[in-house]
């Protein structure tokens, strides 16, 4: 992996897995380094397709998804890093995907706890395919002021605190990408900064070592020094003790193994890395900082120290010419998230949307500011509706007959309307909403959605102490027929059972029903005219529910006005009747109901 850059500025690379943060790091991180096309080709999520929206800079920008890694190389050949955030149950298989891919070159593994056995294949693959492998367990790499990959380097704060947005003279590489955030920082306080850092990752067996990438920095003429942060366990520093002692490396190199701590215990000791064991004594912190500084490396008596020796190194290159100042520029300022600048205070927005009946952002829902446990522990669905619809708790007789309006108004029979049109969209072979929509949409002014209208009428009528023959011959004249009167099979000699069972609560429960008294007066009137101008259940909702909202003492007149012009009613007979709906949609596909087909000898053929 000898010859030198990995990255530039215009790499672009394939991501794998969908994971919004890193991106978007990456991008805002294009953005300041004043890149021209986003570093980020493609995502692959497997299985899904279509685009990801995501910032660049100021705007808005779509990355195309693609299914498979072959789809995402295919469209985007140019794009030859692939940044793998697979778990380390697949991160394996897709990087060997990848490395077979003739268009990757750089394939960087985020995933810890890989199979040894597996990284060992793929770094076998790479070698012979002369490709790059960057981890696993490894936050990545990053090439100042070109190209970044994934979380390397923490947040924009840190990459500006660290001058990473522009290129400096000090390759480094580390095991570890936690230190190597911290040596970005060092770096940038005593030097003109990173050229490029890569954290090769803590595993036994990296995809490359500390050596190859000192080999690569010591082709690249932009890098003038070398800082090395190894760790001990594993003999990864030694092959650059190697490198070192055949002249192989001719730049300054400051390298510190940390773990020297190691010592101060008892037994072996594994620290964080899966590499990070103290072995024998050959793999100590202190063995191989002792053989490093024995071949040429500038090597600190601690890791305190460090920072002072890679001051002395970077100063005397200074002093000797071989590095001339680093000419420092503003990067731009990257837009903040609406969401951290609100929280900030420094912005305001208005919302879209204004919603008042719950919330589910607290620790748990809330309906009209009750909390779901305390409706659990003593409401029923009546309470709930009355949450949901009325905000506010009603008394219990009150929600005991919500509860009863939606049991009575369940279901109808297969023959009604609605029943009906749910059973031939279910025999038709759709699906249960499908089913349940077509039937709900035959709800209206003369099947179960008299409701409304009803109460409007009655109300309007009883208000304004018309008789029901004004009332009733009144309607006549406009061509209106009352809502909530006359029913198809219900008649004076076979009354509604639903509507018997409604009064019979209303007058035990109710401290008033006026206007159901006024809707039996209508009655008696509309039934002196025909046998099935009876009340319907509509029409006895439509009365009683006026009588709940005056008699309740829980709703203003004002209130009271509203729900009845907005038309609160036809709700109960919607959410009852979708119950029934689904029933007969359910007992429609268990009978393996056909194709329903209306019989031609039901039909009037006419000209
Ligand atoms: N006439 C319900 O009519 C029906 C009159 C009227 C004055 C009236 C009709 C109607 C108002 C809407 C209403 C809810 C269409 C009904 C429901 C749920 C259900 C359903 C189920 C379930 C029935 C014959 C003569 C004509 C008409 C006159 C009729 N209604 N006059 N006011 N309200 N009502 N809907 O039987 O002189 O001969 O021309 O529109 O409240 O939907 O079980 O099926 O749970 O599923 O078809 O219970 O009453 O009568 O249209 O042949 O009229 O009576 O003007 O007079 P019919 P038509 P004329 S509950």
């Amino acid at each position: 992996m000898a010859t030198g850059q990995l990255f530039s500025h215009t790499t672009q690379a394939l991501f794998y897995n969908y994971k919004q943060l890193p991106i978007q790091r990456m991008l805002d991180f294009d953005f300041l380094c004043g890149r021209e096309t986003p570093s980020v080709a493609g995502i692959i999520n497997p299985g899904a397709e279509g685009f990801q929206k995501l910032f660049f800079g100021q705007e808005e920008i779509a990355i195309p998804v693609h299914a498979t890694i072959e789809a995402a190389c295919a469209a985007h050949p140019t794009a030859d890093v692939f940044i793998n955030f697979a778990s380390f149950r697949s991160a394996a298989a897709s990087s060997m995907s990848a490395l077979k891919q003739p268009t990757i070159r750089v394939v960087a593994i985020i995933a810890e706890g890989v199979p040894e056995s597996d990284t060992k294949q793929l770094i076998a693959y790479a070698r012979a395919n002369n490709k790059v492998v960057i981890g696993p367990a490894t936050v990545g790499g990053i090439q100042a002021g070109a190209f970044k990959i994934g979380d390397t380097a923490g947040t924009i704060d840190n990459i500006i605190q660290c001058k990473l947005y522009r290129p400096g003279s000090v390759g480094f590489v580390s095991k570890s990408g936690g230190m190597s955030n911290e040596l970005y920082n060092t770096i940038a306080r005593v030097t003109d900064g990173i050229y490029e850092g890569i954290a090769i990752g803590g595993d036994v067996f990296p995809g490359s070592t500390l050596s190859d990438h000192v080999l690569r920095f010591n082709n690249i003429p932009q890098v003038k020094m070398i800082v090395v942060l190894g760790e001990l366990g594993g003999r990864d520093e030694y092959s650059l003790v190697e490198a070192l002692k055949q002249g192989k490396v001719t730049k300054p190199v400051v390298a510190w193994v940390s773990g020297t701590c190691a010592r101060l215990f008892k037994s072996e000791v594994q620290f964080g890395h899966a590499g990070a064991k103290s072995g024998g004594e050959l793999e100590s912190a202190q063995a191989k900082n002792q053989a490093l500084r024995e071949a040429g490396a500038v090597v600190p008596t601690s890791y305190e120290v460090l920072e002072s020796a890679i001051k002395e190194t970077f100063d005397k290159l200074v002093g000797d010419g071989k590095i001339s100042p680093v000419k420092e520029i503003k990067p731009p300022q990257i837009p903040d998230d609406l969401s951290i600048a609100i929280k900030s205070g420094k912005v305001r927005a208005p919302t879209h949307i204004i919603s008042t009946i719950s919330d589910d952002r607290g620790e748990e829902p809330c309906y009209a500011g009750v909390p779901m446990s305390s409706i659990v522990e003593k409401g029923s669905v009546g309470d709930v509706i009355s949450l949901l619809w009325f905000k506010r708790s009603l008394p219990r007789y009150c929600t005991q007959f919500i509860e009863i309006c939606i049991m009575l108004c369940a279901d109808h029979g297969p023959c009604v309307s609605g029943a009906h049109n749910a059973i031939v969209t279910a025999r038709a072979g759709k699906d249960l909403v499908s089913s349940l929509v077509s039937g709900l949409l035959t709800i209206g002014p003369r099947f179960g959605g008299a409701i409304d209208d009803a109460a409007r009428y009655f109300k309007d009528a009883y208000d304004r102490g018309l008789t029901p023959y004004e009332f009733v011959e009144g309607m006549k004249k406009k061509g209106i027929r009352v809502p909530g009167i006359g029913h198809r099979i219900k008649s004076r000699d076979n009354r509604d059972k639903r509507v018997e069972l409604l009064q019979r609560f209303a007058r035990t429960h109710f401290p008033s029903v006026k206007y159901m008294e006024y809707a039996v007066q209508v009655e008696t009137y509309t039934l002196s005219k025909a046998n099935n101008l009876v009340l319907n259940v509509d029409g006895a909702i439509g009365s009683l529910f006026l009588d709940l909202l005056a008699g309740s003492g829980m709703f203003s007149k004002q209130e009271i006005d509203e729900i009845v012009e907005i038309g609160y009613l036809n709700g109960l007979f919607v959410l009852a009747r979708s119950i029934g709906l689904i029933g007969h949609s359910f007992d429609q596909k268990r009978l393996k109901q056909p194709l329903y087909r209306h019989p031609w000898e039901d039909v009037l053929y006419t000209k």
